[in-house]
Parts: C-alpha cells; sequence; structure tokens
C-alpha cells in the first residue's frame, strides 16, 4: 500500500486565496510552500480561463501577482521544452495538474554575461505530475522544463515565483553561450496581454 497521502483538489481560486495569506518569510523557505503545493493539488476544470496554446512555444498565463509573488500557468503542446534558464535568483515552485512534465538540471560552472559565454555541467532530471510537485533549488538554479514527446500528452505547470521577474538569461550548453531574454505573457488574469 501507498503511504501517500490522498489530497482533495481544489480550485485555482482558493489556492491563490491560501497563497495570498502566507507570510513574506514563507516564500523564502523552499520546504514550506513545497509542502503546500504538494498537500494542495489544483482542480483542472477550475484552470480552464487560463489554458492557452501556441504550436509554436509553450504560453505563460498569469493567474495573481503581488509585490511578493506571481502565480502562472504554463501550457505544454507535446514535444515543447523551455531553453536552459534562470529565475533571476527567485526562488520557484512547480506543480502539474495536467500530464507529466520532466525538469532538467544544470550547474553553471561558469558565466560571463558580458561576453555571452559560459559553462554548464548537465545533473539531474526528475519527474513532474499531479502528486510529484517540485522547487527549483536556490543553490543550483539553472534548469530546463520539456515535455517529450513520448509522454504524448499536453501538459499544464503551475508556477510560483518569489517575487515576479520578467527578464532571465538563457543558456546554451552545447554552444557555451548565454544571453539575457525577456518574458512575456500570452494571457493576464483571463484576458489576452497586450504588452509586456
Ligand atoms: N521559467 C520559465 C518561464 O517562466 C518556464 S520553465 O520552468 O521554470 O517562462
Ligand atoms: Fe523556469
Amino acid at each position: 500500500m501507498s503511504t501517500q497521502a490522498i489530497h482533495k483538489q481544489v480550485p485555482i481560486q482558493d489556492f491563490a486565496s491560501a497563497l495570498r495569506r502566507f507570510p513574506e518569510s514563507a516564500f523564502r523557505i523552499v520546504d514550506a510552500l513545497l509542502d503546500f503545493l504538494q498537500d494542495t493539488p489544483v482542480s483542472p476544470d477550475t484552470l480552464a480561463p487560463y489554458l492557452t496554446w501556441d504550436c509554436q512555444h509553450y504560453t505563460r498565463n498569469l493567474i495573481d501577482k503581488t509585490p511578493l509573488y506571481e502565480l502562472i500557468a504554463i501550457c505544454w503542446e507535446i514535444g515543447q521544452a523551455s531553453s536552459v534558464h534562470n529565475h533571476r535568483d527567485q526562488n520557484c515552485w512547480m506543480a502539474v495538474p495536467i500530464g507529466r512534465l520532466l525538469v532538467g538540471n544544470y550547474h553553471l560552472v561558469s558565466q560571463d554575461l558580458a561576453r555571452g559565454t559560459c559553462q554548464l555541467k548537465s545533473a539531474d532530471t526528475v519527474e513532474m505530475n499531479p502528486n510529484r510537485p517540485c522547487a527549483v533549488d536556490p543553490a543550483d538554479p539553472v534548469h530546463r522544463v520539456y515535455n517529450p514527446r513520448e509522454f504524448n500528452q499536453r501538459a499544464v505547470s503551475l508556477h510560483v515565483y518569489s517575487r515576479p521577474f520578467d527578464t532571465c538569461i538563457v543558456y546554451s550548453p552545447e554552444h557555451g553561450t548565454c544571453g539575457e531574454i525577456k518574458l512575456r505573457y500570452n494571457t493576464k488574469f483571463g484576458e489576452p496581454a497586450n504588452g509586456p
């Protein structure tokens, strides 16, 4: 018999309301929010207003934002992947209410942003699914997220970033290059996003 607890799914609005009640200090403790994500699975049907799909790129859909955190639903078509990237020294927690995703972690050996060069070593790969959220390791935060073709299904991940950030560094491990990109939302609060 599994020892894994069965948790009742909650609507995304309840999940967001609960997040708003956490004190600032909770967003500095990776395990505190990870326990919350583990104990609070979101019911997929309540995510409908935030799900948009693009065959070219995963979509970023803003659900809630405060000075302390942003909550985003990311929609992944089969085979889509993020670049290898960082989170600008901000903490990140991810849950996957729909489908399954892999997180490939990297160790940043060196980086010279002015020259656009870097050296990375690939590290572990972990699966996220409705029973298994994950947190980015603040000590080794470079990673990519992908929905492998062999999983053969769309996936949706929920990301809590504290604090919000709108740029990140992307890396090419093959070429040893890196550079800054701007992050944009496809939708904000269920409406098409115009501008950043
Ligand atoms: N961090 C990426 C983004 O916000 C998604 S990959 O998972 O962290 O676009
Ligand atoms: Fe990320």
